[in-house]
């Protein structure tokens, strides 16, 4: 043979080993960090340092109008998992007591994943995978995972990994290393500048550098473990931040996550991509760009690779957390949002055990607004009762105070919300099997029970029966020290 020939087949095998690699399935791994907000330095926090993240976004694209579709865990999770909206799953009441299958024949996505070889992990990031991480699924359906760690896979397995990270939900972590000065935070315009909130969201900073280191670890491993490369790296949080106005609630700050991707030699590196993404849109993309079809179409719409389509509207579902029974549901163009809150007839500010335990704002509020101290607009939020719209102006008012859905310059657009979203739910919504008065009551018991066994074990010294004053007198011996 000569040499020029050699060198022809040479190239060939080359061309083809190139080929071959080109189209072996990639590995997607998802990064879910519980309950973080957009509170990172790449989405322009002050104070925060969040360098693993930040370089994960100079790497990949961020998306600076990602949201999730109901602001509590277990209602998100069981809609990631599925690609459906939480109604359509009926796994919207947070930790559903009358958990049922998953109706008409829906499976969660792992299964779609095995089916076409993956390897599929569910790890717990803390642990570095060796635990199980998070599930909290609102659903009886199993969802079957094959292990913790992708180097549980067989050898060339490709695999879907999910890493759960515990941070930064409550309660929060200090960072000795890297603590952060109170009075050097940006508190959102939302909340009131005091002493206590002020020291409550350094703690939250605190936590999410906790996340971002753990976020480093795990890239540093895909790395180590020469998987980079071929890995599609989607970093979330599973809904908004866990603060009073934010988590449970459909304003901006429960339902806006960060979303970054990394898609090595096919996604441009530190780009910002401004288009609406919903959360529950992440599962249709991830089995879409692998080559993966499901026997029924998902409410996820595919937002990269050849089948994307652009998303118009992104809404958002609530229902009972804990204690507090109630109906919302809202509809957002990424200009115009309108809440539809169907539980209008009672407060906001109804009793969530949860946070009177673990936030000092529920305290803080009832304390002020007790003495009349609570000013406006802040105090909007103590009401009795909430109006049945609320419709905003995401770009003049972002922290969502001024409700135009009564202006009548503004009828035409509350018009067009309305009629997309009641239409949007019949078709969402007709798997949700509301809860009865007997179920909302014994939830109300069991979150009782929890409330005076937290308070005990975690806050001795304060009385199960304590009122506002004596909880932020207590809030505040711990936190203003
Ligand atoms: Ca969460």
């Amino acid at each position: 043979m000569n040499r020029f020939k050699k060198i022809g087949i040479l190239f060939l095998l080359t061309i083809g080993t190139l080929h071959a690699q080109k189209d072996k399935p990639l590995n997607i791994v998802w990064i879910n960090a519980d309950d973080l907000g957009r509170e990172l330095a790449c989405y322009g926090e002050p104070v925060v340092k969040t360098p693993h993240i930040d370089a994960l976004a100079k790497q990949g694209v961020l998306y600076t109008n990602a949201y999730a579709n109901a602001p509590i865990c277990s209602a998100s999770r069981s809609s990631q998992i599925t690609g459906m909206y939480p109604t359509a799953v009926n796994s919207l009441d947070h930790r559903t007591i009358n958990m049922t299958e998953l109706p008409d024949g829906i499976q969660p996505i792992t299964k779609f994943f095995k089916d076409a070889g993956y390897f599929v992990s569910n790890g717990s990031g803390l642990t570095m995978l060796k635990g199980g991480g998070k599930r909290d699924y609102n659903f009886t359906t199993k969802v079957n995972y094959d292990g913790t760690d992708w180097d549980q896979r067989k050898e060339g397995q490709p695999f879907f990994a999910q890493v759960q990270i515990k941070y930064p939900h409550r309660t929060f972590s200090r960072d000795k290393e890297n603590p952060v000065n109170p009075d050097e935070v940006r508190l959102p315009a939302c909340y009131p500048d005091y002493p206590l909130l002020r020291a409550d969201w350094a703690l939250y900073l605190e936590s999410v550098q906790h996340c971002d280191d753990i976020v480093g670890k795990i890239l540093q491993k895909l790395e180590d473990d020469g998987l980079a490369d071929n890995t599609i790296v989607f970093f979330f949080g599973d809904h908004g931040r866990p603060h009073l106005r934010d988590k449970q609630f459909l304003y901006e700050g429960g339902l806006q996550i960060p979303l970054i991707i990394r898609w090595p030699a096919h996604l441009k590196p530190n780009k910002k991509d401004k288009r609406l993404v919903s959360l529950v849109d992440v599962a249709a993309t991830s089995l879409a760009i692998s080559g993966i079809k499901t026997p029924y179409p998902l409410h996820g719409k595919v937002f990269l690779g050849k089948n994307k389509i652009k998303r118009k509207y992104v809404y958002g579902f609530r229902q009972r957390a804990g204690d507090a029974a109630e109906n919302l549901r809202s509809i957002s163009n990424g200009r115009y949002k309108l809440i539809w809150n169907r539980t209008y007839d009672r407060p906001w500010m109804q009793l969530t055990s949860y946070k009177k335990l673990q936030y000092p704002a529920f305290a803080l509020y009832h304390y002020l607004h007790n003495k009349g101290e609570l000013k406006a607009p802040y105090n909007q939020f103590m009401a009795e009762t909430k109006p049945e719209f609320e419709l905003f102006d995401l770009k003049k008012d972002p922290m969502e105070f001024k409700n135009l859905a009564g202006d009548k310059s503004c009828k035409k657009i509350k018009d067009k919300l309305f009629q997309k979203l009641s239409s949007s739910l019949k078709e969402y919504e007709k798997n949700m099997i509301l809860e009865d008065d007997v179920t909302i009551a014994k939830a109300k018991q069991s979150s009782k029970i929890y409330y005076k066994k937290a308070v005990q074990k975690q806050k001795p010294g304060l009385s199960v029966d304590a009122n506002y004053e004596e909880i932020v007198k207590d809030w505040e011996e711990r936190l203003l020290q």
